[in-house]
């Protein structure tokens, strides 16, 4: 059976076993439950027979191990890529509900903070539809990032219970859970010439795999992503026998906080002790696995770096390495040399962020006493990279620079640049800073290790699922089956020159704007206006993406109308969606000024003019709504500090232009799109290393603009009553990252955006050349380049 009766009699027969109703009456979180649980069948089979073919081939595998999977909604999704939407929805209206209100109930699985974890998700996606065999390795997180609340501009964080709904996606397989095992002491002895390892005393967690599988599209492929639940290993019933309950518990419970809550820094590492187990929980439990997976399948380790590529998603799982080293030296008795070279052509790495708070670095008391064998098979890198470095005639003090061990902390990226064949940042820009700043030394060291391979987005999810309507446009323009050769949407140039096709888009992108509007509202809750242009800036809030610098803008707008109420400012909607990390005061601050700009907007003479809307919780799922919508995309960070961003794809796909300066993966777009259609400002790298260099004062800047003056000291005297002097003074003071500096050229980028605004053939020529542009970024082309040349598959 196939088709809409397929999905008629299945969802029929699982609403009735499950919760004996028939699906007329059922209540639409069943309707969801059943369709997840119908899904998760097909695709576990899938799954199976995928594996299996790649097995009998014997095919290289690749397992990306990571801290974050950014995964958002799936059932829409999965439909999407397995070719099945219309005969689900045919299904459901059968039965006289609607299927975006069955979608609408699905929670998102929030398992990451931002760009790292959405990139983690994109290439499950992308491997399984290029055909190559993929697992992901991460924590099964309780709560994932933070449900944002928004009062009156003041983010709080409400805990994000997904499982609820999201646990429809999950297979459990309990048979394959692993034991991990944390602090005690290490006892070395020999025994008939062998070098023995005994763990004493330790605590053990019991990990619980937990998979999703992720059909690629239009591909018999799917990826598994093994999620891992943590457990007491067992109830103590001694304890318990003492009469000591309560320590019984307390044990069960220590166990379990490990896999409860998601991090929610981004680009900031704190250091805690929780972060650390969790870590090496991930790795310990994962490397088991691929250990078990490959000896069942070859009885031998001797050839795991020809039959797998583990990859490390920064630095969170670096401690991969030495954890299958412990297993090499001391379960399978191999020697160093034996088990570093099947590490080295085992492993490889990428770096996602230059920022040095970002970088991880342990405190070497904490780690020796959570992980005391692990530290020493760190210790041991660290004397021999030392070693090596002194041949290559490196000093005293860069050894000391680029060590592991070193001032009482462990440098994970040193680690993994030391002891993985690659080394890979995420656009080429980035990968020169990298050379430039965090990674010189090493990088003089091991040259031949470094690469880099640009982002991509799983542009199915933000096109053709969320984005009918321009895909409707593109299939008509350039190719019906753009979908299975993306390439194809370059066509789409040819119809620039043509006046209907460029009015047609214009009425797609309006469409998508009302649909925005339909469900979001300024600050204050006054409609939005679709006919203006919509102005987005949708990231992670943090100080070097410089939200604030749009802030500046925004303010220096008000002042400009209310000095002259006939300025020559066009309507404008200034879209913001971000989340500050919860301990990140500057970032809330920051929140807090956009929010009251709004609200100062709304009561001011430009409120029919310009409007301020700040969509709380920005998520996957709200992502999709937003980014059809955009016709601006700001892409403002500091040249140097952003490594790629995939925000910016995303938006470029949607056919929004960008605005933005030559940092990370927006250097690759304007290649791609061509000047004409990018609008860039600012400083470039270099720029900002010569000024820095020359002694950055931002007074400078300030004294001679008296627009930015002005909005500065707005900012002081009150803005909807609310005073904003330290913003301002961190801005008049250090300005770590340059706003200043870049304002003038910024509210000139702006000024000509408007005028090409003006020009509706114009602006709708320069997004579809955007459009066009983008199938570059398409994660596809990503995840082809990490397995030609990292993975080797
Ligand atoms: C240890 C705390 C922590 C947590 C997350 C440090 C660093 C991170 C991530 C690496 C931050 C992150 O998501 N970086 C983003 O990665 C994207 C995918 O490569 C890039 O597109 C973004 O430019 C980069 O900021």
């Amino acid at each position: 059976m196939q088709g809409v009766e397929f999905w008629k009699s299945k969802i029929s027969e699982s609403i009735r076993t499950a919760y004996g109703e028939i699906p007329e009456s059922a209540d639409y979180s069943h309707i969801y439950d059943a369709a997840a649980e119908v899904l998760k069948g097909l695709l576990a089979e899938k799954c199976a027979s995928s594996a299996a073919r790649h097995a009998s081939r014997g095919e290289k595998r690749v397992y990306y191990m990571s801290m974050e999977f950014l995964m958002g909604r799936s059932l829409r999704n999965n439909l999407h890529n397995l070719g099945m939407t219309e005969d689900f929805e045919a299904a459901v209206a059968s039965f006289g509900a609607d299927p975006e209100k069955v979608y609408a109930q699905e929670p998102d699985a929030g398992l990451g903070n931002g760009g790292l974890g959405r990139l983690a998700a994109c290439f499950l996606d992308g491997l399984a539809t290029i055909g190559k065999p993929a697992m992901g390795y991460s924590i099964c997180y309780e709560y994932g990032i933070f449900r944002q609340k928004l009062t009156e501009g003041w983010q709080t964080e409400k805990p994000d219970d997904w499982l609820p709904g999201g646990k429809a996606w999950l297979a459990e397989k309990r048979e394959h859970a692993v034991e991990v095992r944390f602090g005690g002491e290490i006892e070395e002895s020999w025994y008939d010439g062998y070098h023995q390892i005994l763990h004493k005393n330790y605590d053990s967690v019991l990990a619980v795999p937990f998979d999703i599988y992720v059909p690629g599209y239009d591909s018999d492929d799917v990826s598994r992503l093994r999620l891992w639940q943590a457990e007491a290993s067992g109830f103590d019933m001694e304890l318990f026998n003492r009469g000591l309950y309560a320590e019984a518990m307390r044990k069960s419970s220590m166990a379990k906080a490990i896999s409860s809550v998601l991090y929610p820094n981004d680009n900031h590492s704190d250091g805690k002790n929780l972060r650390l187990k969790q870590q090496y929980f991930l790795v310990c439990s994962s490397i088991a696995d691929i250990v078990r997976r490959h000896l069942a399948a070859y009885g031998t380790l001797e050839n795991l770096a020809e039959k797998a590529a583990i990859h490390i998603n920064d630095t969170h799982p670096t401690m991969a390495i030495p954890e299958l080293m412990r297993i090499l030296l001391d379960e399978c008795g191999y020697d160093w040399e034996k088990a570093a070279d099947i590490c080295f052509n085992l492993f490889s790495y990428t770096n996602h962020t230059v920022l040095p708070e970002a970088l991880e670095r342990w405190d070497v008391g904490m780690f020796r006493f959570l992980l005391p064998r692990i530290y020493v098979i760190i210790a041991e890198f660290d004397r021999r990279l030392r070693n090596i470095l002194r041949e290559k005639g490196f000093s005293d003090d860069e050894i000391k620079r680029m060590a592991i061990v070193e001032n009482g902390e462990i440098r994970m990226a040193n680690l993994c640049v030391f002891a993985t064949h690659s080394t890979n940042g995420v656009s080429k820009h980035h990968l020169t800073v990298m050379e430039n700043s965090v990674f010189a030394d090493l990088y003089r060291a091991f040259p031949d290790r470094f690469t880099s391979v640009t982002n991509g987005i799983a542009a199915r999810r933000w096109l053709c699922a969320a984005n009918p309507e321009l895909t409707g446009f593109v299939k008509k323009y350039s190719s019906e089956d753009f979908e299975k050769d993306y390439e194809k949407m370059s066509l789409l140039k040819n119809c620039v020159k043509d006046s209907a096709a460029l009015e047609e888009f214009g009425k797609v992108k309006l469409r998508r704007k009302e649909l925005f509007a339909a469900e979001n509202r300024d600050v204050m809750g006054n409609p939005l206006d679709p006919s203006s242009l919509f102005d987005v800036q949708a990231k992670r809030l943090h100080e070097y993406k410089r939200q604030h610098l749009n802030a500046l803008r925004i303010i220096s707008l008000l002042n400009e109308i209310e000095a002259n109420p006939n300025a020559d400012i066009d309507p404008r909607t200034f879209i913001f969606g971000a989340k500050a990390a919860p301990g990140y005061y500057v970032a809330k601050r920051i929140i807090r000024l956009i929010w009251c700009i709004g609200k100062e907007l709304s009561e001011s003479r430009a409120k029919d003019i310009l409007k301020l809307s700040f969509l709380e919780n920005y998520s996957v799922t709200t992502s999709e709504l937003l980014m059809p919508s955009a016709d601006i995309s700001e892409q403002i960070s500091l040249a140097g500090t952003e490594a790629s961003g995939t925000g910016n794809m995303k938006l470029m796909l949607s056919g929004a232009v960008t605005l933005g300066t030559l940092d990370g993966a927006n250097v690759e777009i304007l290649d791609a799109v061509g000047s004409e259609n990018f609008l860039r400002f600012g400083m470039t790298s270099d720029e900002v290393d010569a000024l820095r260099a020359k002694g950055y004062d931002p007074m400078e800047y300030i004294e001679k603009n008296d627009e930015l003056k002005a909005a500065l000291d707005r900012m002081r005297h009150g803005i909807a009553g609310e005073d904003f002097s330290d913003l301002a003074d961190l801005i008049k003071g250090k300005d770590f990252y340059m706003a200043a500096a870049d304002y003038a050229d910024y509210m000139s980028i702006h000024n000509k955006s408007q005028q090409l605004f003006r020009d509706k053939d114009t602006w709708n020529r320069m997004a579809i050349m955007n459009v066009a542009g983008s199938p570059t970024f398409f994660v596809d082309r990503t995840v082809k380049e990490y397995c030609d040349n990292i993975w080797n598959m």
